[in-house]
């Protein structure tokens, strides 16, 4: 009756950590998922700003929940930012929860907040540059100084900027990744949220591209889509699930475990391992677009119609609206650029449609459907499955879900505009979408508060020593 296969191993260690009630309840849905012998699958970690909160947790146990003792923090981001600022103590909590807490031997750790609230929003996006002080950047900094200890000084000195560039691909090997997934609020949240949702959206976004934090991918999940989709379960499926907010988690969850353990099973002859799936998610960086379709084992008759799942998966994503890849603008062809693709389908039985023919239709399609700049990852296996079959599609692409390309008050603005018969006065609405061409800040100066500028005077013969460790991370760049 079940699905079996989440009970195995994961391709991929992970440390989920909660910010906020949003996230904390995501992180708790990780916390159910037990292996085999009945341990946790998965380090789950909860931060709140008071204690209530975090008591209607389920499955987090009571040492991994952390309270920052602040009350809410009013739904207010911008204020919560300040708050935490301000308050020593606060700080010290979320550096010690960040820096203890995460499993060492894990390869990933997971992000989780709903944006738009005050602790979860506010603490987030202070979570990755503490994650990135004390995971990343020690091993920069160790990379530089071996090169010290090997290199001519003369020669660093020179020639700075490639041995900066050195430093910082040795050291990325070693990052510990990070994900990122956060919510979007709903439309009716107002625009003042949207807002101040765009405005964290968007550093949240420019964080992500840039390579010193380490973050895989981000998925902004929309909690708008699972509202839309919830309404439409008719009521005697909705199972114990009571609304739209627990209904995200689940599919966040769900789908997130299932394909991290799907890809350890193993069994068929056209398999995606979990070497694929740790490529396909590790590596580069942009939005983790996930989607599923499921149908019942006994309706499926030709391979073909496994391939229409696959088709839907490119109509339709599991945690927001779907992205624009290909577009026309101004007579030209636009288009995202899509890393690494994977898809995989779970089939229940040993049904093997002609040994697994159908994904090389679904591949041609993905081909057509996407311009693709990595590999397309794929498989099939067979096993225990609530008697259906499911087919799992992700990608990581540089582009944004709708909603955030086309910014949230500029969508709630229209929205208004379409519904209700009045007027709102444009002028005052500033339009926050991220801009298309976003050029990363590499400098790292502000990064190193005792930096002295780096030497660009090649005649300066005072100097004998080559470079400091601050110069040569001070000469980072990444267009290079
Ligand atoms: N998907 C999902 N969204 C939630 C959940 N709980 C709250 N939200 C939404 O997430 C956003 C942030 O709300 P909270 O997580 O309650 O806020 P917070 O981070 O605890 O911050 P405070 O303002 O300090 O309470 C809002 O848009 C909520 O509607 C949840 O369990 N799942
Ligand atoms: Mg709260």
């Amino acid at each position: 009756m079940v699905k079996t296969f989440i009970k195995n191993k994961p391709a991929i260690a992970i440390t989920m950590v909660g910010f906020g009630q949003a996230g904390s309840r995501i992180a708790d849905e990780f916390a159910y998922f037990r292996n085999s012998e009945g341990k946790s699958t998965y380090n789950c970690l909860a931060l709140n700003s008071n204690d209530g909160d975090l008591k209607g947790l389920k499955n987090i146990i009571n040492e991994n929940r952390v309270s920052l003792n602040l009350g809410g923090l009013g739904k207010n981001p911008e204020k919560a930012i300040t708050i935490l600022e301000e308050n020593e103590e606060a700080r010290e909590k979320l550096k010690s929860f960040i820096n203890d807490k995460v499993r060492p031997e894990d390869d990933l750790v997971l992000f989780f907040a709903g944006l738009g609230g005050g602790t979860g929003t506010a603490t987030i996006v202070k979570a990755i540059d503490e994650f990135y002080e004390y995971q990343n950047k020690p091993l920069i900094i160790e990379e530089f100084n071996k090169l010290k200890a090997s290199v001519d000084p003369i020669e660093l000195k020179k020639n700075q900027q490639k041995y900066a560039n050195m430093a910082f691909a040795k050291a990325k090997e070693k990052f510990k990744k990070i994900g990122v997934v956060v919510t979007l609020p709903l439309r009716t949240d107002g625009p003042d949220v949207l807002r101040q949702v765009n405005d964290f959206a968007q550093q949240i976004w420019a964080l992500a591209k840039n390579p010193t934090k380490g973050i895989a991918f981000v998925t902004f999940a929309d909690n708008q889509h699972f509202y839309d989709e919830f309404k439409k379960i008719p009521l005697h499926e909705q199972n114990e699930i009571e609304n739209y907010r627990d209904y995200g988690n689940k599919q966040i969850a769900n789908i997130f475990h299932e394909l991290n353990t799907a890809t350890t099973q193993g069994g068929s002859d056209v398999v995606m391992d979990s070497q694929d799936f740790r490529r396909a998610i590790m590596e580069s960086a942009g939005s983790l677009v996930l989607s599923k379709s499921e149908m019942p084992i006994e309706d499926v008759i030709t391979g073909e119609q496994i391939v229409d799942l696959f088709k839907n998966n490119l109509k339709e994503n599991s945690l927001h609206k779907p992205l624009k890849l290909v577009w026309k603008e101004d007579n030209k062809l636009m288009k995202k650029n899509v890393h690494h693709v994977g898809i995989l389908s779970v089939i229940d039985g040993v049904k093997d449609f002609k040994g697994g023919a159908f994904l090389d239709d679904a591949i041609v399609h993905i081909h057509d459907q996407m311009p693709i700049n990595g590999t397309v990852f794929s498989g099939y296996i067979n096993t225990r499955n609530d008697f259906n079959v499911t087919s799992y599609t992700f990608y990581k692409v540089d582009g944004l879900p709708e909603r955030l390309e086309k910014g949230l008050v500029a969508e709630y603005r229209e929205y208004m505009d379409r519904n209700q018969d009045y007027q709102i006065d444009k002028t005052e609405i500033v339009s926050i979408a991220p801009k298309k061409e976003e050029t990363i800040d590499f400098d790292f100066s502000d990064l190193f508060g005792d930096l002295q500028e780096p030497e660009t005077n090649e005649n300066d013969e005072t100097k004998e020593e080559g470079p400091t460790t601050d110069e040569l991370m001070a000469a980072l760049n990444f267009k290079e």
